[in-house]
């Protein structure tokens, strides 16, 4: 990538302070940096990838709303959580399009945080749980259809399995033989996956606006174990509370890391779902309607199905999507995400379980 990124941050309303810049890992899609200025961490600078993102202007004007909702809403703000400020370019627009057409944009970065990649303490579950329900209630302010459509039926599940069926038949770079136990797993559990998309068709559940990329990851912790942010909002389109709560949990309650090679360390951690459900549903009570609250065990495999069947998808296709270190990155990450989808298969009286226990606790609580 040749973007000289003095020059990009110049482009920014900042001091403009010999900055230092430090390629993230974090994130298959966009290309962060964290800017230092000599003695500290100033900004978030990001490249976004505009092949996946196609409507940068409508991404960035979602962006400004969120941020905005969020950012008057009394119960966030006083619940501890901070939220990230745009710096503008000097012209006064939301992101800047460099001599190459790329796409670039400027956060203020949060002080004090840290990422989690795998969740080991229930309480780290409990807090990422609150910070996703506050941040429903947070954006519950937006109304759906003022939010531009930034990816097209992010997680329609039949959408992706119907994708998941081309790239086999395509199969362009030949890789559909060394996969075919990932392909018959995926294929035996389609029927029974199509509980909650008929449930979403026909209207049973509410649609609300939600976050959509809800990994353990991007929320921000402080040092004392506080969820402190909730970041990444290029997806904030409507949707539904279970893709929220599902991905959250394929993530946090997952043993291993979402590209561990090595399958046995991938297991499913019944605490950590309660935990984070307790959190989620605590802070969210007010707006969560029943039905979406006994859909969660079934919402955690859905989206973990679809997961392992987007990363299955693109390896078929040849790695054109997510970012990969090694050539078969995606194939240890969909496998991972099938592991896990068979441990929550086999845990989903425990997950029910779990849900009963924590609203019978809030009912005694209200009575
Ligand atoms: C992508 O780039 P990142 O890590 O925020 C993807 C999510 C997936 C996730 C898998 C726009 O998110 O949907 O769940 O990878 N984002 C997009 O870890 O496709
Ligand atoms: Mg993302």
């Amino acid at each position: 990538m040749g973007a000289d990124l003095t020059d990009i941050i110049s482009c920014f309303d900042c001091e403009p302070v010999g900055y230092r810049f430090l390629p993230l890992t974090v994130g298959h899609i966009n290309q962060t940096y964290r800017v230092n200025s000599p003695e500290k961490p100033l900004y978030i600078l990001q490249q976004i990838n505009h092949k996946i993102f196609r409507d940068i202007e409508g991404l960035m004007n979602n962006t400004e709303m969120v941020l905005k909702a969020l950012s008057g809403t009394m119960r966030y703000i006083n619940d501890g959580l901070k939220v990230q400020q745009l710096v503008k370019t000097r012209d006064a627009k939301l992101y800047h399009c460099d001599d190459s057409g790329n796409y670039w944009r400027l956060f203020s970065y949060i002080e004090g945080g840290k990422t989690i990649e795998t969740v080991r303490k229930n309480n780290i579950a409990y807090e990422g749980g609150r910070a996703f329900g506050l941040f429903l209630d947070g954006v519950s302010s937006i109304k759906p259809s003022s939010l531009a459509i930034t990816i097209p039926d992010f997680h329609s599940m039949l959408k992706r399995y119907s994708a998941f069926l081309e790239a086999l038949s395509t199969d362009a770079v030949g890789r559909s033989s060394e996969v075919q136990k990932e392909i018959a797993l995926i294929k035996s559990r389609y029927d029974r996956m199509q509980y909650i998309p008929n449930l979403l068709n026909t209207g049973g559940i509410p649609e609300r606006v939600v976050h959509n990329d809800t990994k353990f990851n991007n929320l921000i912790f402080s040092e004392n174990g506080k969820a402190i942010a909730v970041t990444d909002l290029d997806t904030v389109m409507p949707g539904s509370a279970l893709f929220d709560f599902g991905d959250a949990i394929r993530t946090a309650a997952n043993t291993a890391r979402e590209d561990e090679p090595n399958l046995q360390k991938v297991g499913f951690d019944i605490a950590i779902f309660e935990a984070f459900a307790a959190g989620y549903i605590e802070s969210a009570e007010h707006l969560l309607v029943d039905e979406e609250i006994q859909l969660f065990p079934e919402a955690a495999m859905l989206i973990t199905y679809t997961q392992g069947m987007r990363f299955l998808s693109d390896f078929l296709n040849g790695d054109t999507y997510y970012r990969v270190r090694y050539p078969r990155h995606n194939l240890v990450r969909a496998n991972v995400h099938l592991q896990l989808f068979r441990e929550m298969e086999k845990q989903m009286p425990a997950m029910r379980k779990a849900i009963g226990r924590i609203l019978s606790r809030l009912n005694i609580e209200k009575s």
